[in-house]
């Protein structure tokens, strides 16, 4: 989910709401931000016993006030439970964090939901094989307030076996899934799909710096978009089915000679607004290159081919 997505905090609320079971096994949460909150109180709610440490202390608090424990450092928490969670800012407090921790951490699963790129993702996952650390990588598809409901979606990557162990803990989250071995496959899906979010977000922001050129509220241009990307978004089956196959000439689809010619067009109207077309032109590029290339009759989804930097 949008690693800078921030969301205001909902208080803690002790004692725990009905739903709260019998006790199940213990977990340690590095980590009291939006994110580790919500997953601390979820696992309470779900009968878990739960250890918490955070770099500032005092967010500690309201956790106990609501049934965790508290550890006073990294190595206590990975001393009082055989699963320790890890929601932190970023790799580099992950890593500052758990490398001083790594003898208390031996043997233990540590299952790491901080947003990484794949490779940080890969490293740590090496860093923990070389301390006799069982390490799981995770993607959070979800923002604080969605833990615990049918819209949380987790992904998890690297050693399965630590993904067996945790899974009981995990799938409170919400859906957990297992994407394989490399420890790098939550992240790099995760990334991906947040290229998607921002790439469609892009586009909207577009379309309403042109519509507000002539007056029309960003509310109105904004149900537009709706309605449009949700009448053309299941062509993304079709594209998926040309790019799969792997034939692009003769065009299945659109040619990129068309494509082409109706980007040149949406170049053209956004400047006549007044308004720039800088997130338009790098398909414009690509598709220029296509037909300099000779490949103008080609799908223009063809473009997928171009983007691998060799
Ligand atoms: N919140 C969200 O909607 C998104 C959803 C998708 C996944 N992200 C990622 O989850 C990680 C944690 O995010 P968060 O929302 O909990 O973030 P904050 O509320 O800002 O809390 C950050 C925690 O990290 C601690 N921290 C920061 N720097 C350090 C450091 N150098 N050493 C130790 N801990 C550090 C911070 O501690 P403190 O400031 O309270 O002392 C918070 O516990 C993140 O990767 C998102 O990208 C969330």
């Amino acid at each position: 989910m949008d690693p800078h997505h921030r969301t205001t905090r909902r208080p803690l609320t002790a004692p725990a709401p009905k739903e709260t079971t019998m006790p199940k096994g213990t977990i340690s949460i590095l980590g009291l931000g939006a994110m580790g909150s919500a997953m601390a109180e979820r696992l309470r709610v779900q009968g878990f016993t739960t250890t918490v440490w955070n770099r500032t202390a005092a967010k500690a608090r309201p956790h106990v006030e609501a049934g965790s424990k508290a550890a006073a450092t990294v190595a206590e928490a990975a001393a009082a439970s055989d699963v320790v969670i890890v929601v932190l800012l970023d790799h580099a407090s992950v890593r500052e964090h758990l490398e001083p921790a790594a003898a208390d951490l031996k043997g233990k699963v540590v299952v790491n939901l901080t947003t990484t790129t794949p490779n940080e993702s890969r490293a740590t996952a090496a860093w923990a094989a070389d301390h006799g650390i069982t390490y799981l990588d995770g993607a959070i598809m979800a923002v604080p307030e969605m833990i615990g409901t049918p819209h949380a979606r987790l992904l998890y990557a690297g050693d399965e076996n630590a993904f067996a162990i945790a899974k009981p803990a995990l799938e409170t989250f919400g859906a957990a899934e297992f994407e394989g071995a490399d420890a790098g496959l939550a992240s790099l899906k995760d990334m991906a799909l947040l290229t998607a979010m921002y790439q469609m977000f892009g586009g909207l922001l577009q379309a309403t710096a042109m519509m507000r050129t002539v007056g029309v509220p960003a509310e109105q241009t904004a149900k537009d978009v709706i309605a449009w990307l949700g009448a053309v978004l299941p062509l993304a089956e079709e594209f998926a089915t040309v790019v799969d196959g792997g034939e692009y000439d003769p065009a299945p689809g659109q040619s990129v000679d068309f494509t082409r010619a109706a980007m040149a067009s949406l170049i053209t109207a956004s400047r006549e607004q007044g308004v720039s077309a800088d997130f338009l032109e790098p398909v414009k590029k690509h598709l220029d290159e296509l037909t300099a290339t000779g490949r103008g009759t080609a799908d223009w989804i063809s473009v997928v081919e171009q983007l691998r930097i060799r």
